[in-house]
Order: C-alpha cells, then structure tokens, then sequence
C-alpha cells in the first residue's frame, strides 16, 4: 500500500495528468446561492492511473486551497466546493468532494486565475478565465450569473474561450420553485459539453 501510494505520488502529478474541468465562478444567487458559499472547481483525472492529491494545491495568485489526501481514480471527476455543507444541500451527497484547507480562492465574477500546482509546487496548468467566455450577441454569458457553470469541452486542449464554454443541461431542466428552468453545471459528472 505503501509502495502504490509513492509510486502514484511520483508518476502522476505532471501536467495533464489533473485538469482543470468545470469552474462555477458566479452561482445563480436565486437558486443556488451566495457566491462565497456555492463556488466550486472541478478537477478531472485524466491519467489512466488513480493519483493522490495530497499536497497539490489551487492558487489564484493570493489564497490557497490546500488539497488533502485523496485518490482520485483514472477518468473521474472530484470537485472542490467553496464550503461542502452548502454544496451537499444544493447538489445532494452523491458527488465526490475533495478534502482541503487553506483559504478559498474566490472566484471572481469577472475575471480571475485559478493555477494548479503540483505537489512539488510546479504549476500543472493555469486558468484566466473571463465573464466574456461564452457571450453570444448581447446575451451575457449563463455561466456569469445564470446558473451554468464554465465547463472545458476537451480537457487535453487549451485554456481559452474555444474550449470553455457555459455548460448546455438546459434541455433537461430541473425547474426552480417558481418553475423556471435550473441549470447549475455538472460536478463530479462528465461536462455536458465535453467532447
Ligand atoms: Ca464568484
Ligand atoms: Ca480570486
Ligand atoms: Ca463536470
């Protein structure tokens, strides 16, 4: 058990290996929540091989969310909520929650960066993301607000507009209490708009 921990520890945490998948950075207020509860990051594992999290870390350049041991298996989705007791009463206690402390790195509503960092502190990958992805025509983008999250469409290509996208699950909508349609992303579960 020893042995399979240091091995997966030493081998896997190189960039590509744990992505930045799906962000929720501005929750719908009406439906879902306060920001600085309902934020969240998901991260993917797409390695064939589990990798422990211990140690990795997600910085916006000032707070830093500290991830604890955790096996993530190949293929899965684990998500990092901004505070687990209002994620489960949102989303239910069925979806992967990855353990942390530190301070959580607020998401801005703008724009903000959210860097992965190995365990060894090199940067996996960095995220600038903007409150433009996803604008169509003069509609502000769903994921600024409207309840979709910013998912990637492949997690092997590149951190830009072209592969992030708002998430799409409006076609199976869940309505809220006044009957309108709910759309907050796709944690812990393939993006809906992935390849
Ligand atoms: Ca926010
Ligand atoms: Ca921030
Ligand atoms: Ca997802």
């Amino acid at each position: 058990m020893l042995f399979f921990l240091i091995f997966t520890t030493l081998v896997s945490q190189t960039p590509g290996t744990i992505v930045l998948n799906e962000v929720m950075y501005n929750p719908d207020g009406s439906t879902l929540g306060l920001d600085e509860h309902m934020e969240w990051i998901e991260i993917y594992n797409a390695s064939s091989e589990a990798v422990n999290l211990a140690g990795m870390m997600i910085s916006d350049g000032n707070n830093q969310v500290f991830l604890s041991h955790y096996l993530l298996a190949p293929d899965t989705y684990g998500v990092i909520p901004a505070n687990n007791l209002s994620f489960s009463a949102a989303y239910g206690t069925e979806i992967r929650l990855i353990p942390w402390s530190g301070e959580w790195t607020r998401l801005r509503n703008s724009t903000d960066e959210i860097i992965l960092y190995s365990e060894n502190g090199t940067v996996m990958e960095t995220l600038r993301y903007d409150q433009s992805w996803g604008v169509r025509g003069t509609e502000p983008s769903t994921a600024d607000g409207d309840g979709a999250s910013l998912e990637r469409i492949d997690p092997s290509g590149p951190n830009d507009p072209s592969n992030w996208q708002p998430s799409e699950d409006y076609a199976n909508p869940t309505p809220d209490k006044g009957g309108d349609a709910v759309c907050w992303g796709t944690p812990g579960a393939i993006n809906s708009i992935a390849d």
